[in-house]
């Protein structure tokens, strides 16, 4: 029977499954080989802890490795129902809550590298954490894309650690009562741009779409829905989608260092960004709360054929 120890937790709703023991090895090298050998050698741990039956299209593994670099907390490669993350924003805060739930870390500033980049967070008396992220930017402004069913609409292509499309001209409501819509119109989009060959750099597949609509909140300064690379929507504002938002704003004007931009998710629950402007790039820090919810060991065992997870439903 293999066992893998796991850390649960839910940053703003979206759920963390962190494992701290039972994971492969992945050897000593930067955290993009790692990621590289996790993808290749050990997908099916992966799937294993994401995906039902132990898991759920929209549980975000973290796999908690030895740092490279000195002065790091800990090195940490993301994954999901279908692949791999570079960075994971809500992630990223619930790992942080975890290795303060672990007594690996006290309250203070923190560095966790990741395949998209070391971040530095800090875990604050209270439980909130704030992780200042990767350097994010706009790659490409009010792209249009035409839409069967829904017509025209732009979006901007920014990156936050992961690749998105951002837009605001959808004219849909952004409420719970409308999810089934708000997922066939991001599938169409994403489907959209991989049709007419837009990209990240590097020709790197856009993979979250996030529609952007005014706040329900009275403390919050918009509202969001993010498309998840697996079919899955973000319970939490997205802190990858926040920080490509805020490097958009800054880019048109509307936003910048000093102020703080509050961001609703879809289900109401609230990120707030700020960023700094380190030698014309844009950082942005998100801040946010996780609460762990479950301490586990998954049973692998050899005679259940569905040990190693069910392949996620086909996407729309
Ligand atoms: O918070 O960055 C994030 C994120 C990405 C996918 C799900 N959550």
């Amino acid at each position: 029977m293999k066992r893998i120890r796991v850390i649960d937790s839910h940053t703003a709703g979206e759920p963390t499954r962190v494992v701290v023991e039972g994971g492969p090895a992945l050897g000593t090298g930067p955290m993009t080989a790692r990621m590289i050998c996790f993808r290749d050698r050990f997908d099916s741990f992966r799937s294993a802890v994401v995906n039902e039956p132990r898991g759920s299209d929209t549980l975000v593994g973290a796999l908690l490795c030895e740092p490279c670099r000195a002065g790091c907390a800990a090195g940490v490669i993301f994954f999901n129902n279908v692949g791999y993350l570079g960075m994971c924003g809500h992630g990223a805060i619930g790992v942080v809550s975890t290795l303060g739930y672990l007594g690996r870390i006290q309250p203070g500033r923190h560095r966790l590298e990741t395949p998209a980049g070391t971040i530095a967070a800090s875990l604050q008396a209270s439980g909130e954490v704030v992780i200042e992220n990767v350097a994010s930017y706009r790659l490409a402004k009010g792209v249009a894309l035409e839409l069967e069913g829904y017509g025209r609409l732009t979006g901007d292509v920014a990156w936050g650690g992961n690749w998105f499309f951002l837009s605001e001209d959808h004219g849909l409501r952004l409420s719970e009562d409308n999810i089934d819509c708000l997922l066939e119109c991001t599938w169409k989009i994403r489907r959209e741009l991989r049709h007419r060959g837009i990209t990240g750099r590097d020709r790197r597949e856009i993979d979250h779409i996030a529609l952007y609509a005014p706040p329900q909140r009275a403390d919050a300064d918009s509202r969001n829905f993010v498309l998840c690379p697996g079919g899955s929507y973000d319970r939490s504002p997205c802190g990858t989608g926040t920080s490509a938002r805020v490097a958009c704003l800054v880019a048109d004007g509307r936003f910048g260092p000093g102020q703080t931009w509050r961001q609703e998710s879809i289900i109401g629950s609230l990120f707030e960004a700020t960023v700094r402007l380190d030698q014309g790039r844009i950082v942005p820090s998100i801040k946010g709360a996780a609460f762990v919810t479950a301490e586990a060991t998954l049973l692998l065992d050899p005679r259940d054929p569905m040990r190693m997870g069910l392949k996620p439903m086909a996407s729309p």
